[in-house]
């Protein structure tokens, strides 16, 4: 089927699709989703991204994205009615979100799955990951946002990765003490286009019928 629409592949629980799918929420774009299985990957998908990871943006142009940041900024490149890639801090954000996916991911996986890692227990994992939360923390003590007092592309790249820290032992993340982490987290969890973030769509297969995203 032919399509005017840009197509991302994304996988509803992977926190880098989640930020790609925030990013296009919050430009307000729509695009055609096809949602897939990490261990079946499509071949269309394999054969515009031969790397294999979600989320992937083909545009109608044929141009492929397929880093989640890049896709996120992409995304408000084009439309940004709520200011996301606000100039001041821009620079600032994009620091961040380095620091998310180049530390605190490689603490949050460990954490996660300690047991496939046996060189540290999982609290000391918890423990290295909290540097991050403590940066984050010390931020939100000072505005409600990360960047200040609206949200910046700061939080939708980050706040997946918060969201799966906080899964791995919901008891143990609300005892810590991370006030303002807390309340932001829970903010963005009952955020409205969090929640259009995250419904569920089936696996994309040939054949079937086109699915936009947002419905
Ligand atoms: N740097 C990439 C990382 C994306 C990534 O690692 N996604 C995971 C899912 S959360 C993936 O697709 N992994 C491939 C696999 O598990 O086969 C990005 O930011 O888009």
């Amino acid at each position: 089927m032919t399509t005017s629409l840009h197509r991302l592949y994304s996988f509803r629980r992977c926190p880098y699709a989640m930020r790609a799918r925030l990013g296009l929420l919050f430009a307000e774009l729509q695009v055609e989703l096809r949602e897939i299985v990490l261990k079946y990957k499509p071949a269309q998908m394999l054969a515009i991204s031969p790397k294999g990871t979600v989320p992937v943006l083909q545009l109608t142009d044929g141009v492929v994205i397929d880093e989640s940041r890049d896709i996120m900024i992409w995304a408000l490149e084009q439309q940004d009615p709520q200011g996301l890639l606000d100039a001041a801090v821009l620079d600032q954000a994009k620091a961040l979100i380095e620091q998310n996916d180049n530390e605190f991911k490689h603490w949050l996986d460990r954490y996660k799955y300690a047991d496939r890692h046996p060189e540290m227990t999982q609290v000391e994992y918890r423990q290295r990951g909290e540097d991050f939360l403590q940066v984050l923390e010390n931020l939100l003590a000072e505005s409600p946002f990360l960047m200040g007092n609206k949200a910046t592309v700061a939080d939708i790249g980050v706040m997946p990765f918060v969201r799966q820290f906080a899964h791995v032992d919901r008891d143990v993340f609300y005892s810590l003490p991370y006030p303002n982490l807390q309340r932001w987290l829970q903010l963005w969890l009952e955020h409205p286009l969090f929640l259009k973030a995250m419904v569920k769509y089936q696996p994309w297969q040939e054949g079937d019928e086109l699915v936009v995203f947002p419905s």
